[in-house]
């Protein structure tokens, strides 16, 4: 492995610490303003302030929204939420540009000519809730076949639609919540919860897997800041590329992809020998003791891990002995170790870290989360059997494909599979297909990849316009925000929830079927209203909540040191909840289990010219959902291919250069980038751009036809004058080939294999050409070997 001297990257990464560097004063500066707003020439113009949940990405934070004459003018965090403590990142700044997107859909459109031919006609809203009606109501006799297709689980209205209807048809892209599948299911076997939040705030030693802290997780980002800062933490940041989080760590570690779990063994095996493991914490709260323990941890050498990791033995042994002496340590984990097929195994390997130094439920440590369980209005609907289980959506258009699962209604929400799923093109392919698909429904506000072979779009409000009840496990105390907008949605835009509400009016017209009642809140807000009071530990609080966005009311920060203070004193938290409780396991203890940990064989044997894929978040963009707004396209528009220096030299690929890049089904062509901040044997492409869809900005094409449904009000000069770049970026997504993985269920997106080469001589930058037959060819070996 080449040197990697950190002060050259450090040039390359952003700024997002400098507002660490602050000093007291203008922290508490900042903390005194935030709150209100203003009109920018008449300063003593109050701007209306609401409530505002940021659902971007799950961390939920809570703010305000700042509207004038019913425009939203800003949006930033609230300085009490205890979470959020006043920080909105970037994508939360810049999200109410949504509201007044030129490019987004305001009324039902329904498709004109065939299927993806992009012509569309307005209709009203009862013309499509009554064809859509009319559809289900067909479908009633066998309601698996109403299959709803979902991202982020917002507020279970699309649940509960399927469960009224008796469906059990529910897929999604992802588990709802903080990380992935993999990960959950990691953490939930071995402490009975499905995630853990490192006390980051109180930390003197953080050891960081595949987890982009700062760039991903801003209520996480500003505790590590607090706790550089004020506490001198040592950050030690694993991961195949420097991304900003690895930048700004003390040490970044370029591990082998995917071996994470081997150096956490490891390590744990060497603090055991060293005898620096908390012995009484072991034999207390686990179900082993720490002879055991050692025991099992013998295949786990420093050297079998160093091999196998390329991470120096003697760094893993350094590291080992420094996180066992610095305590309180915390450990943190994201998708770089989980989304793999070993993912459960790795995510252990690295949690069992914190387990054995005693670092579980402590200050600075691993904490149990601490969050309100949203409830849904009552009654609801019973379940459906089967419908509960967590069906992730990557084999769906497989499946439909090979008849082995019979759709008449596909409902599409908050998700876009023909952009954001492995084998994208599959997407494409089962959705072009009306006989397979009789009818797609869509609900997004914008035009996107999976929109584009909808027949009818029924547009929701966008975030800024919504309302909410939310809670996410971000802070050390619990806490319930709302968003409880001051405009009203642009158009006839319509929240989904009263969508599915006059959907179910129409197929149980008369009321003989029993569903009307299932659905008898008037509107969002009333729907938020009931939610609370279902919600364990909230209810009759709601007044509350309306007052100050979020509850309970902890107390207020201290600006000059960012600390909930309560009645002049630090706001106590509950540390070692277990104690009292025990674990959610059965045992009531930690339930151990020394994985048996198996390299990648694929990425055993890479070739010249082979890499393992890494796809990644950045800091600007939130899924597919933010690239359309302007001030993030600026910033963030196009995704080159990493590639390490030494190996681009091999290759005779030069940065900029034209490459190929080929996996299993397919190529794309991109550029390179090279550069010393990625590990030899990994590529890396980031998420969120390469759109061919969304609208003029997302695509980079400012003289793009305007759509035909896009709102003659809501014209935006910057689009037309300001667009300076014309590189959209490249998705990775379409050449992902499927991997799912039979352990956890979950597409082991970073086990990607690929091939780089120049581009040929007729290559044009963003080609992509993909074989469906070898996707198809993929997914029979993968059921042949599940059914074998
Ligand atoms: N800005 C932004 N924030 C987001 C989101 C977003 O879209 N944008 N999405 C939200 C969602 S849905 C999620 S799931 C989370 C994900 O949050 P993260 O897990 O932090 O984000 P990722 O970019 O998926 O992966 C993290 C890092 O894993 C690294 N990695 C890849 N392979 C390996 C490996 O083998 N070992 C190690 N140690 N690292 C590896 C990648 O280089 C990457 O930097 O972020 C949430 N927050
Ligand atoms: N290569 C690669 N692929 C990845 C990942 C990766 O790291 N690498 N990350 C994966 C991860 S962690 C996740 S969670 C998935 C997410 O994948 P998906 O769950 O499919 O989420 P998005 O791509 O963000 O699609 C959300 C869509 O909802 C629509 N939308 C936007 N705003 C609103 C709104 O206000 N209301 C409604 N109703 N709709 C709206 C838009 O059409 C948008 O495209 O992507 C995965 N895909
Ligand atoms: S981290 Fe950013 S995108 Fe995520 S909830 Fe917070 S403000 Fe919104
Ligand atoms: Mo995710």
């Amino acid at each position: 492995m080449p040197e990697i001297r950190r002060r050259e990257f450090l040039v390359a990464s952003g700024t997002l610490l400098a507002s660490a560097a602050l000093p007291a004063p203008a922290n508490a500066m900042e903390l005194e303003l935030g709150g209100k707003s203003y009109h920018q020439l008449r300063t003593f113009h109050p701007r209306v302030r609401s409530h505002y949940a940021c659902t971007l990405c799950p961390y939920c934070d809570g703010g305000f929204t700042y509207a004038e004459n019913g425009h939203i003018q800003k949006a930033e965090g609230n300085p009490d939420h205890v979470a959020t403590r006043g920080k909105f990142c970037a994508k939360g700044l810049a999200s109410f540009l949504s509201a007044c997107d030129p490019d987004r859909i305001t009324m039902p459109l329904k498709r004109v000519g065939p299927r993806g031919s992009g012509n569309w006609r307005e209709i009203g809203w009862d013309e499509a809730i009554a064809e859509v009606a009319g559809k289900v109501a067909e479908a009633l006799s066998q309601p698996d076949t109403i299959v709803v297709n979902e991202g982020d689980s917002r507020d279970g209205a699309a649940a509960r639609f399927l469960a009224t209807v008796g469906s059990s048809s529910l897929f999604r892209s992802c588990a709802p919540g903080l990380g992935g599948a993999a990960r959950q299911e990691g953490l939930r076997r071995m402490v009975g919860v499905s995630y853990l939040l490192p006390d980051l705030e109180h930390a003197r030693y953080v050891l960081n897997f595949g987890c982009n802290i700062l760039e991903t997780a801003l209520p996480l980002a500003q505790r590590l800041t607090d706790g550089l800062v004020n506490n001198r933490l040592k950050l030690v940041t694993f991961d195949v590329r420097m991304s900003n989080t690895a930048g700004r760590s003390h040490e970044w570690i370029p591990v082998f992809p995917g071996t994470d779990g081997f150096v956490a063994l490891a390590m744990c095996r060497h603090i055991l020998e060293k005898g620096l493991a908390d012995g009484d914490f072991i034999r207390n709260w686990t179900n082993t003791t720490p002879e055991e323990l050692l025991v099992a941890l013998a295949p786990y050498t420093t050297q079998k891990a160093a091999e196998i990791s390329g991470v120096p033995e003697k760094s893993i042994k350094r590291l080992a002995v420094e996180f066992a002496k610095n305590k309180p340590g915390a450990v943190v984990t994201m998708n770089g170790v989980s989304r793999r097929d070993n993912g459960i195994d790795a995510e252990q390997a690295c949690t069992l870290l914190a387990v054995i130094t005693g670092n579980i439920d402590n200050e600075g440590g691993l904490c149990l989360p601490r969050q309100f369980q949203v409830g849904v209005p009552q009654p609801a609907p019973k379940p459906v059997e089967g419908g509960e289980k967590l069906r992730l959506n990557h084999t769906l258009p497989f499946e439909i494909l090979d008849k082995s699962r019979v759709v008449k209604v596909l409902f599409n929400h908050l998700s876009n599979p023909v952009y954001s799923a492995p084998a994208a093109s599959i997407w494409r392919e089962a959705l072009k297909n009306e006989s397979l698909v009789p009818l797609v429904v869509d609900f997004s506000p914008f035009m996107s990849e999976t929109a584009e072979w909808a027949d009818l779009i029924l547009p929701d409000v966008v975030g800024v316009e919504r309302h909410d009840l939310v809670s996410a496990p971000t802070a050390l105390w619990p806490w319930v925000s709302i968003s409880q907008p001051s405009v009203k949605p642009v158009g006839s835009a319509r929240d989904v929830r009263e969508t599915f509400k006059k959907i179910v009016e129409v197929i149980d017209a008369d009321g003989q079927k029993g569903m009307k009642p299932l659905w008898a809140f008037t509107s969002a807000r009333q729907w938020v209203e009931q939610a609370s009071a279902a919600t364990p530990g909230l209810e009759g609080n709601y007044k509350k909540l309306q007052n100050k966005g979020f509850w309970p009311d902890h107390g207020k920060i201290d600006p000059a040191d960012r600390k909930i203070v309560k009645d002049g004193e630090a706001l106590p938290v509950a540390y070692h909840t277990f104690q009292k409780t025990g674990f959610a396991t059965p045992s009531g203890k930690i339930e151990v289990v020394v994985p048996d940990l198996k390299p990648n064989p694929r990425h055993a044997r890479l070739e010249k010219g082979q890499f393992v894929l890494a796809t990644y978040k950045v800091a600007y963009h939130a899924l597919s959902m933010t690239t359309n707004l302007k001030y993030l396209a600026e910033i963030h528009h196009a995704n080159p291919l990493w590639i390490n220096k030494a190996q681009a030299r091999e290759l005779e690929i030069a940065d900029g250069d034209l490459v190929r890049v080929t996996s299993e089904v397919g190529y794309l062509v991109t550029k390179a980038f090279v550069t010393n901040g990625v590990h030899p044997k990994v590529v890396g492409i980031s998420t969120s751009v390469g759109r061919t869809s969304y609208g003029r900005v997302a695509k980079a094409d400012p003289f793009g036809k305007v759509p035909d449904y896009a709102r003659k009000e809501l014209v935006d000069e910057d689009i037309d004058d300001n667009i300076w770049w014309r590189d959209r970026g490249v998705s990775p997504n379409e050449i992902l080939p499927l991997a799912v993985s039979a352990r956890h269920g979950e597409q082991a997106w970073n086990d990607t294999v690929v091939t780089v080469t120049p581009a040929d001589p007729g290559d044009v930058y963003g080609t992509v050409h993909v074989d469906n037959a070898r996707h198809l060819a993929i997914f029979k070996q993968m059921t042949g070997h599940r059914a074998g």
